[in-house]
């Protein structure tokens, strides 16, 4: 009896108890977090935590960061401090969108601006190496470029970069100067002669890519966040333009990505949300940007260029669907794209502005790796899939699948030179991604499959400016740029390097060489 009284006043004791409250994540970003990766979420000391630069870690592998922290950073593991749960409302809040998309206007862009009082700039090399053969190497592990002699494959130099940087730098014309981009928007811009950093600036909230213009004047960022299009001063990093990015329909749209489309003196940009591709004029008059208004008001399409003159006027092509990852042909007047669903291929001719062929490209194709060259007199171009084991090779006058070479997974990045018989292709996904084939150009069979760090993701190629030498990358934290005989395809040196992912040589860069992506 005393048993079952004591055991009620128990009970009714604990339902007094106020219940036991779920983890508040936003306040506790706001004690843990909020000092290093700002109040708003966008990004301080830190790198921003909202969905669109977090990407891929999600869930399981936020929780693992947050509670283990990042080696080599300057990010704590809070599982001492925090339960499981906390850390779970923690990886929850930063993993939901923003509630409201923030404001970057050209203002806001200009405050970030920081030129380097240190930068001197040299009048010539600070270096023995030929500066037209120099390779960039992006190491995503600790967030530094090594800047690599092609020659000797000495490091010049290793330069620290903004955090999780994507996509390839781009060089002024002459080869002086690269800038680079990071997801959250910061660009950089490094003096190749000098070895010295010359400033940066924040030029969108969470960023694609970028693209500079044909005469190295103006440099175009790719915004998701927000829906914008910056357009920076390449000389000292100003903001020349922030071209707010908004459909015909008055729907606003995030920027896929920005390309230089060197002979029509333009960019052309892939609209994420909207059915339109957008071209820039990047000189007051661009001569092909006028004739392809004609065409495209022939032809009845309702939208004009003479809306908009001068200096980044912006012309639309409609399209059917929103396309958002592109090739061009070499003249850039043709470009493919593929639809959202990534199951169809679209060529538009950017001189009558208009699609003029389709074709059968399903399992994702990725055009943007996407090379061209040219094949018993034909130019073909070649783009591999992101979900399927596959690479098309299509002939660019007929715009017809040649051959679909079988690979041993899916892959990311292709390479080939115009000194070179092969193609280089990767196997970035599944239990192959230790893989790369070398296929033949003229034959499109795969003549040796390398696997130089078993178990290891080994991806993207980048050749020497003669295309002697391939670099290829181990891309892992420990992990290495291969450089192999381009001919023999033996291995000549492994430079240890963390987490490489692109390389770039200057002179492949500048010069659009045949084999390289944009
Ligand atoms: Fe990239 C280039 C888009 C994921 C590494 N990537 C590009 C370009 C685009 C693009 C549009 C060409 C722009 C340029 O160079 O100017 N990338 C996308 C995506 O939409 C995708 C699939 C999803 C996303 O997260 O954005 C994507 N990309 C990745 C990765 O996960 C990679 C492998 C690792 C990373 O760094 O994020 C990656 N992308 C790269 C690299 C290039 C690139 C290394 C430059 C390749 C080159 O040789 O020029």
């Amino acid at each position: 009896m005393i048993r079952h009284i004591a055991f009620s006043s128990a009970l009714t004791a604990l339902a007094a108890l106020p219940a036991m409250a779920a983890p508040d994540g936003a306040a506790l970003y706001g004690e843990h977090c909020a000092a290093c990766h700002a109040e708003t979420r966008l990004g301080g000391m830190g790198p921003a935590l909202i969905p669109e630069t977090l990407g891929r870690i999600k869930g399981d592998a936020l929780q693992e960061v947050i509670g283990n922290g990042r080696v080599a950073t300057q990010m704590p593991a809070f599982a001492g401090d925090l339960a499981a749960e906390e850390i779970a409302a923690l990886a929850a809040y930063i993993s939901a969108p923003l509630a409201e998309v923030p404001d970057w206007t050209a203002a806001d862009i200009a405050a970030t601006r920081e030129m380097r009082a240190d930068y001197a700039a040299s009048d010539a090399p600070v270096f023995e190496a030929d500066p037209m053969n120099v390779t960039l190497v992006v190491e995503t592990g600790d967030h530094h470029v090594s800047v690599l002699d092609g020659d000797t494959f000495g490091v010049l130099d290793r330069f620290s970069t903004p955090y999780a940087v994507h996509g390839g730098p781009k060089f002024t014309p002459n080869g002086r100067f690269v800038f680079i981009m990071s997801r959250d928007g910061w660009v950089q811009k490094y003096d190749l002669w000098s070895l010295a950093e010359v400033g940066r600036v924040r030029a969108g909230l969470n960023s694609r890519n970028i693209a500079i213009s044909h005469d190295g004047k103006w440099l175009a960022v790719a915004n998701y966040l927000p829906n914008t299009l910056t357009i920076l001063d390449a000389a000292d990093l100003s903001v020349a333009r922030v071209i707010d990015v908004v459909g015909r329909d008055g729907a606003t749209s995030r920027v896929s990505a920005v390309y230089q489309a060197l002979d029509r003196e333009s960019f052309v940009l892939a609209l994420k949300d909207v059915a339109e591709i957008w071209e820039v004029a990047t000189v007051p008059d661009a001569g092909p940007f006028h004739e392809g208004f004609v065409h495209s008001h022939e032809s009845g399409m309702e939208e004009s260029l003479a809306a908009e003159t001068g200096l980044f006027a912006r012309r639309r092509i409609p399209v059917e669907d929103p396309i958002d990852d592109f090739f061009f042909s070499p003249d850039y007047r043709n470009l493919i794209g593929t639809n959202r669903e990534g199951d169809r291929g679209v060529v538009v001719n950017l001189d009558v502005g208009r699609a003029i062929a389709e074709l059968p490209l399903p399992g994702m194709p990725h055009l943007g790796s996407g090379i061209s060259w040219l094949r018993d007199g034909h130019r073909v171009m070649a783009t591999p899939h992101l979900r399927e084991g596959m690479l098309s090779v299509i002939d660019m006058a007929s715009w017809q699948v040649v051959k679909t070479i079988k690979t041993d997974g899916p892959g990311f990045f292709l390479r080939s030179h115009a000194n070179t018989p092969y193609v280089w292709a990767d196997v970035f996904f599944g239990p192959n991604h230790d893989r790369m084939h070398v296929i033949d150009k003229r034959t499109l069979e795969i003549v040796k499959t390398l696997i130089p760090a078993p178990g290891k993701t080994v991806a993207h190629t980048e050749f020497t400016r003669d295309g002697r030498h391939a670099l290829v990358s181990v891309w892992e934290d420990d992990g290495a740029v291969i450089v192999y005989d381009a001919a023999t395809l033996e291995e000549v040196t492994r430079l240890p390097m963390r987490k490489p992912s692109g390389k770039y040589n200057v002179w492949n860069k500048i010069t659009f060489e045949d084999g390289t992506s944009h």
